[in-house]
């Protein structure tokens, strides 16, 4: 047997397990595994400037492609501390991600050592595993675990914690003997499939609802072809936007308090059942749980047996990942249209459609400052469908999921349950180096943008390009709008005058000079009419100079989103639009002559 060092043998593992780039911040306790990483050669590895940021990078990475496992790297004691938000907007979304920390020597782990902090206890809550490994000749099995539980049952990140000893101490280790543990992913039966199918053919108005399991099992074909053979629309959920595309006619719509269309409200509340698939009636989906729920049957399909019943008790609950139930719902369901079996769904179908062409909030708006709404539309017309999306939270992500158009799936790339702000732009790093020839488009708010700003000097250095879409109005916005209910607009203000850029008119942080000062491309916006050119020539600066490109629009700074409490109290800030031009790059056109618009 070969004898190396115990990181030695970790650096292999990862290797084996096909992990090809790691994101990280290097410090005294995790030299060794730097080392190991320099000597094998074999994963690439990206500098983050905040250690934070390096454990959204490896979000991203994982959220771009099926079967990707991002890895983040940090010293012990505050890089790992640092790297807490990122494992809980990973198990939050269920997202693998392998943190792997240095710590003080064992021996000195109860001497309050510098840096030496028990992370393990920390990370706990967040992660599926996380443990401080003691014995050197146990890193080999850990990594083979970590994983393991990744990428078994829901997945959702792992923590290792390497005391300096135990990454330098000698131990026996044979790459050729090493076996990637089995995956476990527990599968329907076709007797529970055949049950949900009776539910669904006595039911008038069925719907699916397609949450980001379906993403994550890499199903969203299987999905499309199971909805199309038994003509039932689709709600995909803000995780599960884009495993069926926004302009299929089974494609219903989003629902929910924020992220949602008047439309996909309007359909899931005319629904008499529905089957969720991969999803957890997340409470920004289903807002108040008797709107949501009066009326209608559920059946609930999870990998998670204790995510059954969590949020309310469905009518039928079914443990499976997604594709094992899909490939089950499309064998059955092939068995039933042969035999003559399904229902005709052709009128409800078309009510939906109906809802999908007449129920359209007005995005064309002129005004000076800009109107949020404008930009995605303008938006709209700049990308196409390959575009890949990252987005947190805040009024321009709200915006976001209300406006854009999505058609693939992992092309909505959203921290959906933890929304820390300043994931979007680490987050899209990581996406650019999962798939460097992909078009990367970053929607932030200004607060977003500024929280982890730094890390536009890593896109430069490493030559990522993308697109950082960036509306500003000079507010927390969400958190204004949400004060109106308390009277107040307090500790909500980004504005002032910057001594050094009067041309920012009050607006405060020079966005366009500190992306450049950071080595990127900046270009501000305050006209409608100037939104498209300046996307254009973002795509030109993007490809000529290969860094990211900020494009900065100075919005109006007071524009409520419309949003509520309940799906069917859903509160309209602006006028809705009542004719083609409103609403000119809508998915269904309001009428004949903005047919043109569609792509
Ligand atoms: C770490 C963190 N702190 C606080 C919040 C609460 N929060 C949500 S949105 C928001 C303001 C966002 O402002 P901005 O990014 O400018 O977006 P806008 O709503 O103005 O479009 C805040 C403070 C959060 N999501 N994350
Ligand atoms: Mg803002």
């Amino acid at each position: 047997m070969p004898r190396m060092k115990a990181i030695a043998a970790a650096v292999q593992i990862l290797q084996r397990e096909g992990v090809r780039h790691a994101f990280g911040v290097p410090g005294a306790a995790i030299n060794p595994f730097y080392a190991a990483l320099r000597e094998r050669g074999t994963i690439g590895h990206v500098l983050a400037r905040h250690v934070e940021a390096a454990a959204h990078m490896a979000e991203g990475y994982t959220r771009t492609r099926a079967g990707n496992v991002g890895v983040c790297v940090g010293t012990s004691g505050p890089a790992g501390t640092d790297m807490i938000t990122g494992l809980y907007s990973a198990a939050a979304d269920s997202i693998p991600i392998l943190c792997i920390t240095g710590q003080a020597p064992t021996a000195r782990l109860h001497k309050e050592d510098f840096q030496a902090v028990d992370i393990a206890a920390i990370a706990k809550p967040v992660t599926k595993l996380a443990t401080t490994v003691l014995e050197p000749a146990q890193v080999p099995g850990t990594f083979q675990q970590a994983f393991h539980l990744m990428r078994s049952g829901r997945p959702g990140p792992v923590l290792i914690d390497l005391p300096f000893d135990v990454q330098m101490a000698d131990i026996a280790f044979d790459i050729d003997n090493y076996e990637p543990l089995p995956i476990h992913k527990p599968a329907a039966t076709r007797p529970q499939i055949d049950k949900a199918l009776d539910m669904l053919g006595a039911a008038e108005r069925p719907l699916i609802v397609a949450g980001g399991g379906i993403i994550n099992a890499d199903a969203a074909d299987l999905l499309v072809e199971f909805a199309e053979l038994v003509d039932v629309p689709v709600i995909p959920t803000l995780m599960g936007w884009g495993a069926i595309p926004d302009d299929h006619r089974l494609m219903a719509g989003l629902a929910g308090l924020q992220t949602a269309q008047r439309y996909g409200n309007a359909n899931l509340l005319a629904s008499d059942l529905v089957l969720g698939i991969g999803n957890r009636w997340a409470n920004r989906h289903t807002g108040g749980l008797t709107t949501y729920t009066r009326g209608r049957r559920f059946i609930h399909v999870d990998i998670e047996p204790t995510q059954i019943g969590r949020v309310f008790a469905p009518d039928l609950g079914i443990v499976s990942d997604a594709k094992a139930a899909l490939q089950l719902f499309v064998e059955a369901g092939r068995e039933r249209r042969d035999a003559g079996g399904l229902a005709d769904r052709s009128d409800w179908v078309e009510q939906c459609a109906e809802r999908k062409r007449t129920m359209l909030r007005r995005t064309h708006f002129d005004d000076v400052p800009i109107k949020p709404q404008r930009v995605y539309e303008e938006m709209n017309r700049a990308f196409g469908k390959d575009t890949r999306y990252v987005s947190t939270i805040g009024l321009s992500q709200i915006a976001g999921g209300q406006f854009l158009h999505v058609y693939r799936p992992r092309h909505w790339i959203n921290a959906g349950q933890a929304g820390p702000l300043g994931w979007t732009l680490p987050a899209a790093l990581g996406v650019c180096v999962a798939d460097p020839e992909a078009t990367v488009v970053a929607l932030s708010g200004d607060y977003d943008f500024q929280f982890l700003i730094e890390e536009l000097a890593v896109g430069a250095q490493f030559n990522l390009p993308y697109i950082h879409v960036l509306v500003n109005n000079s507010y927390l916005g969400l958190i204004r709008q949400a004060q109106r209910a308390f009277d107040i607009d307090y500790c909500v203000q980004l504005s002032f005058d910057n001594v050094n850029s009067p041309e920012v008119g009050g607006y405060g942080v020079d966005h366009v000079k500190v992306a450049e000062g950071m080595g990127c491309k900046a270009l501000r916006v305050s006209e409608p009419g100037e939104i498209l050119p300046a996307l254009e020539e973002a795509k030109k600066l993007m490809a000529q100079d290969r860094v990211p490109v900020v494009v900065e629009i100075i919005l109006e700074r007071v524009t409520n989103i419309s949003m509520g409490t309940e799906i069917d109290n859903i509160v309209e800030f602006e006028e809705l639009a009542t004719r083609g031009e409103d609403a000119p790059t809508a998915i269904s056109a309001l009428n004949l002559d903005q047919m043109q618009f569609l792509d």
